[in-house]
């Protein structure tokens, strides 16, 4: 009979490994409030991705885009770390070598103390001019709609949409510590948005071990050593 791995045994897997990478997705920031965007109370309830998310809606209709991601952005003003992104921050001083790489957009993770992250998807406090491609730190909420840049273009959010590449220095970073990692981390994504998910795969394949954390079993969970399954703010602070 299979025997199931426990919050114990993983503990003891994480305190005796060299290389940990933990790769999170929006059920992390769940429990500080910010809405995750697939399942009843996603942000895709309402609209479709390809709505909101794409380059060609942007293009479509920039005032819409930029409503949704401002009323994000009120939303997020007002939102903190929870005790999962505490419990991150927490193991990045524990291990030696350590990187984080995130689909969040929202920042909460550095506001948690986490320092080495990878965020795959952009930043939602970062804006980018589709003209001359300048990208700055812009924290207004609101902010102002349509916002342009100093040589009169258009401002986007400096996030990656449907369709468009990640960030090459990202992705590459992101590829290199989950090839050399001993143990992984997936935290909080449905595991559906490539390449993103392809990073748990790749380091399974390569020999990491990898254990999953999620309210519920994901296309990942087959790859997985092992699945808990609960909050991640009630299982991190467990592993410390
Ligand atoms: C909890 C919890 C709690 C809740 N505790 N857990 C290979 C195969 C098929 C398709 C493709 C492929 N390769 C590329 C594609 C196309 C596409 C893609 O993946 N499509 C699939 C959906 C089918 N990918 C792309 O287009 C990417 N670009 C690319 O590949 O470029 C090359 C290329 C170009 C052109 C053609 C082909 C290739 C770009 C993807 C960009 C994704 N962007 C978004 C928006 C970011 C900006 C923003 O925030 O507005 O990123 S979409 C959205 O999904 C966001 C997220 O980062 C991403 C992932 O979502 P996530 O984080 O997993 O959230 P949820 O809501 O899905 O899940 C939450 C989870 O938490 C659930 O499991 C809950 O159970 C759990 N949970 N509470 C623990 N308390
Ligand atoms: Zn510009």
């Amino acid at each position: 009979m299979d025997c199931p791995i426990s919050v114990q045994d993983i503990k003891e897997r994480l305190h005796n490994s060299k290389t940990v990478v933990i790769l999170t997705g929006a059920g992390i920031s769940a429990e500080s409030g910010v809405p995750t965007f697939r399942g009843k109370d996603g942000l895709w309830k309402n609209f479709k991705p390809e709505e909101l998310a794409t380059p060609a809606a942007f293009t479509n209709n920039p005032k819409l885009v930029w409503e949704w991601y401002d009323s994000r952005r009120r939303t997020l003003s007002k939102l903190k770390p929870n005790p999962g992104h505490i419990a991150i921050a927490k193991i990045e001083k524990l291990v030696k070598e350590f990187a984080l790489i995130t689909q969040n957009v929202d920042g909460l993770h550095q506001l948690a103390g986490s320092k080495n992250v990878i965020e795959l998807h952009g930043n939602i406090w970062h804006v980018k001019c589709t003209a001359c491609n300048k990208v700055s730190l812009n924290k207004d909420v609101p902010i102002k709609i349509l916002p342009f840049c100093e040589c009169g273009g258009l401002l986007r959010p400096n996030v990656v949409w449907f369709g468009e590449m990640l960030s090459d220095k990202a992705l590459t970073k992101a590829f290199v510590a989950s090839d050399n990692c001993d143990l992984m981390f997936v935290i909080g994504t449905s595991g559906i948005v490539h390449p993103a998910a392809s990073i748990a795969l790749r380091a399974k394949d390569e020999g990491a071990f990898v254990v999953e954390i999620n309210i519920e079993k994901t296309p990942l969970s087959v790859s997985a050593d092992a699945t808990l399954l609960g909050k991640a703010g009630d299982i991190l602070p467990q592993l410390l």
